[in-house]
C-alpha cells in the first residue's frame, strides 16, 4: 500500500532506488548481526607454543598474540589423536564413538554419507563458506563449501609445494613400517618459493582483505608442522642445532609402571630408529623449524583480518586437530592417549556484538576445564546466532567464553583407533582406558608429563570409581574402509631374477589381492629365506583378502607355476591389484 502511494510522487527510477534500499536493508538486518568466522586449523601441533609452554625453546609470538587477545584453553584434546578422526569430529560435531569413524585409513564418505559439515550447515544459514589448505583429511568433500583453493574440482586441498628433488634428506628409511614423509632439512627457498601454507595464507588473506555480502566462515587449513620438516633454512636458523633442548616431557625410564597395553602403545620403532641414526636433535630442530614457519603463517592471517575492513566482526578460532610424541614414552608421532598426544593448543576470540556472546570475549582469559574440540561445531553456531544442530554430541563452550571459572561438569574423552580405548581428561587428573580393562591414572596437577601410573594406587580407588562412570559406555562399531578405496601397492614385474625374500615386521592387517586377469593366479609367501609358498588361487576377477605384514613380499604366478610379478607390503592396509596382460 506505501509503496502504491509512493508510486503517485516518484518518479520510476527514485522508486527503483527506493525498493533496491529497502531490499538491502532487509539483507542488512538479516546478516548485520552475523559475525564472521575465520577458522584456523594446524596440523599436528602439540603443546609447544609459547602461551602454554610445552617446550622451552619454540617461538611461536603470533599464536601467543592472539591468545593474548582471546580465551585460551589450557585443558583442550582433541576427540582423536589422528588427523582423520580428529577431523571429521570438529566438521561433524559427532563423536568417534557415536559415529564409528576412529581411524586414519577409514573413509568420512563411506562411514557418514549424509553427515551436514560445519561450512554447508553456515552456509544453509546464510554464510558464504570458504576454505584452503587442509581442512579434511586428505580430501576437501566439495560439496561442502561455496568455495575452495587452490580448487574444488579435483579434492586435492593442497597448493603447490616445494619438495627436495631427492629423498630422504636426513633420515635414512629404516623399513617398510616408516611413513615416507618421515624427514626433515633446511630449504634453499623464500617462503614465497616454498608454497603451501604461504599460498593457503595468501589467499586466505586475500578474502579477509574483501568486504563481502554475506558473512563469512572462512576455513584456513595450515599444513606445517606435519611431516615432513622441511621449511625455508630461515626458520631453521632460529635453532641452532648445538643449543635443541629434549623434549621437557621425555623420562628414559618411563614405561615400568604402564599396563601391557600401554607399553604396547609406548616404544615405536621411529623413535629407536631415529636415535639409531643420531637424529633427535636435528628432528626436533626441525620440529621447532616446522612450528615457527606455520606461526608465521597464522600471522600472515592476522595482519590481513587486522588491516582489512573485517576486523571487527570477525570471530577467531584456532585450533590443532592433535598433539605430538618426540620421544616421550620412547614414542614418535601420535595415536597414543597420553596427555602429549591428545592436548591441543585451541584459541577462541570472539568480538563485542557477537549473538551467542554480546560483551566479545575477555582478552588475556584463560581457562583450565577440560574441553574437547567436538565442542567447536555447537560453540560457533551459537555465537553465531545460528540454531543448535540436533546431533552435536560435544556441549557448547559459550559458557567458558562469558566465564572461564564456570561451573563445568564436562570431561572431555579422546578415542583410540580400537573402540573402547580412550583418554578421559577431567580438571587436574587423567584417566586412561583400554578394551582390554587396562587402566592408567595420573594426577596431572603434580604430574603434567604422565610420569607417574596412580591406577594401582588403592588411595585412588574411589577417584578411579569416579572417573570410570564419567566415561561412555557404548561404542559404535568401527566401519572399515571399503577395498576399492584403499592406497594401491607398486605392481613389480617378474624379471629374470627372483622376487626377494620378506622381512617382515610389526603387526598384521589384511591386503586385498585382486585379479584382473582372465586367468586364475596363484598367491605364494615368499618366506624369510627366499623360499616360495602357496597361499591360494585367485579365479579371474575374484580378490583375496590376505592377513600379512609391514615388509612381507607376495609372488603371483600363472596357473603353471610362472611368476608374473610380485608386491611388498607398506605400512599399512592396501589393495594388491595383478594388472590385466596387456595384448600383445
Ligand atoms: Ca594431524
Ligand atoms: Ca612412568
Amino acid at each position: 500500500m506505501r509503496i502504491a502511494h509512493a508510486v503517485g510522487r516518484w518518479s520510476i527510477p527514485a522508486l527503483m532506488v527506493f525498493c533496491n534500499a529497502l531490499h538491502v536493508a532487509a539483507a542488512e538486518n538479516e546478516t548485520a548481526a552475523k559475525p564472521n568466522v575465520l577458522f584456523i586449523a594446524v596440523d599436528d601441533l602439540n603443546d609447544w607454543i609459547g602461551c602454554l609452554g610445552g617446550h622451552p625453546q619454540t617461538l611461536t609470538p603470533n599464536i601467543d598474540r592472539l591468545a593474548k587477545s582471546g580465551v585460551l584453553f589450557t585443558n583442550a584434546h582433541c576427540a582423536a589423536p589422528a588427523c582423520n578422526p580428529s577431523r571429521t569430529a570438529v566438521m561433524t560435531g559427532r563423536s568417534p564413538h557415536r559415529s564409528g569413524l576412529y581411524a586414519n585409513g577409514q573413509k568420512m564418505r563411506q562411514v557418514l554419507p549424509e553427515a551436514e559439515l560445519l561450512p554447508r550447515y553456515f552456509t544453509k544459514h546464510g554464510y558464504w563458506s570458504a576454505g584452503s589448505g587442509k581442512i579434511l583429511h586428505y580430501f576437501i568433500d566439495a560439496a561442502s563449501w561455496d568455495e575452495y583453493f587452490p580448487s574444488k574440482q579435483n579434492e586435492n586441498p593442497f597448493p603447490r609445494t616445494l619438495y627436495p628433488k631427492k629423498r630422504p634428506v636426513s633420515l635414512p628409511r629404516g623399513g617398510p613400517w616408516q611413513y615416507v614423509e618421515t624427514d626433515w632439512a633446511a630449504l634453499d627457498a623464500t617462503d614465497e618459493e616454498f608454497g603451501g601454507d604461504w599460498l593457503v595464507s595468501k589467499w586466505i588473506g586475500e578474502q579477509l582483505a574483501k568486504q563481502h555480502d554475506k558473512p563469512f566462515f572462512l576455513a584456513c587449513g595450515i599444513y606445517r608442522p606435519h611431516e615432513p620438516w622441511f621449511v625455508p633454512k630461515k626458520y631453521f636458523e632460529k635453532f641452532p642445532l648445538d643449543n635443541i633442548q629434549l623434549p621437557p616431557g621425555y623420562k628414559e625410564e618411563d614405561l615400568g609402571d604402564l599396563p601391557p597395553a600401554g607399553r604396547r602403545r609406548g616404544p615405536n620403532r621411529y623413535f629407536a630408529h631415529i636415535r639409531k641414526q643420531a637424529q633427535w636433535k636435528q628432528a626436533i630442530q626441525g620440529y621447532l623449524a616446522s612450528i615457527s614457519f606455520a606461526d608465521t603463517m597464522v600471522g600472515r592471517v592476522m595482519d590481513a583480518l587486522k588491516n582489512g575492513p573485517n576486523r571487527d566482526n570477525t570471530i577467531v578460532v584456532l585450533w590443532s586437530d592433535h598433539g605430538w610424541h618426540l620421544g616421550e614414552k620412547q614414542h614418535w608421532q601420535k595415536y597414543t592417549a597420553w596427555r602429549v598426544c591428545t592436548r591441543v593448543p585451541l584459541i577462541v576470540q570472539a568480538p563485542k556484538g557477537t549473538p551467542g556472546l554480546p560483551n566479545g570475549t575477555q582478552p588475556g582469559s584463560r581457562c583450565s576445564k577440560p574441553v574437547n574440540l567436538l565442542s567447536l561445531f555447537p560453540t560457533l553456531t551459537e555465537l553465531a546466532g545460528l540454531p543448535k544442530k540436533s546431533d552435536n554430541d560435544g556441549p557448547s563452550l559459550v559458557p567458558l567464553l562469558k566465564n572461564p571459572e564456570e561451573n563445568w561438569k564436562h570431561v572431555s574423552i579422546t578415542h583410540l583407533s580400537e573402540p573402547g580405548s580412550y583418554g578421559l581428561s577431567a580438571e587436574g587428573w587423567r584417566y586412561i582406558h583400554y578394551a582390554n580393562g587396562d587402566e592408567e591414572l595420573y594426577d596431572t596437577q603434580a604430574d603434567r608429563y604422565e610420569w607417574t601410573n596412580l591406577a594401582a594406587d588403592p588411595k585412588q580407588a574411589d577417584r578411579l570409581r569416579e572417573l570410570r562412570s564419567l566415561a561412555p559406555q557404548e561404542f559404535t562399531k568401527f566401519v572399515p574402509a571399503k577395498d576399492e578405496s584403499l592406497p594401491k601397492l607398486k605392481w613389480r614385474v617378474a624379471t629374470k631374477t627372483k622376487a626377494p625374500a620378506s622381512k617382515p615386521i610389526d603387526k598384521t592387517f589384511d591386503v586385498v589381492f585382486i585379479n584382473q586377469q582372465s586367468k586364475p593366479v596363484k598367491i605364494f609367501w615368499v618366506d624369510r629365506k627366499g623360499q616360495s609358498k602357496l597361499y591360494g588361487t585367485i579365479a579371474p576377477g575374484k580378490r583375496k583378502r590376505q592377513n600379512t605384514r609391514p615388509g612381507a613380499v607376495w609372488l603371483i604366478t600363472d596357473s603353471v607355476d610362472k611368476p608374473l610379478g610380485h608386491f611388498t607390503i607398506g605400512d599399512r592396509r592396501a589393495q594388491a591389484v595383478i594388472p590385466a596382460k596387456k595384448s600383445p
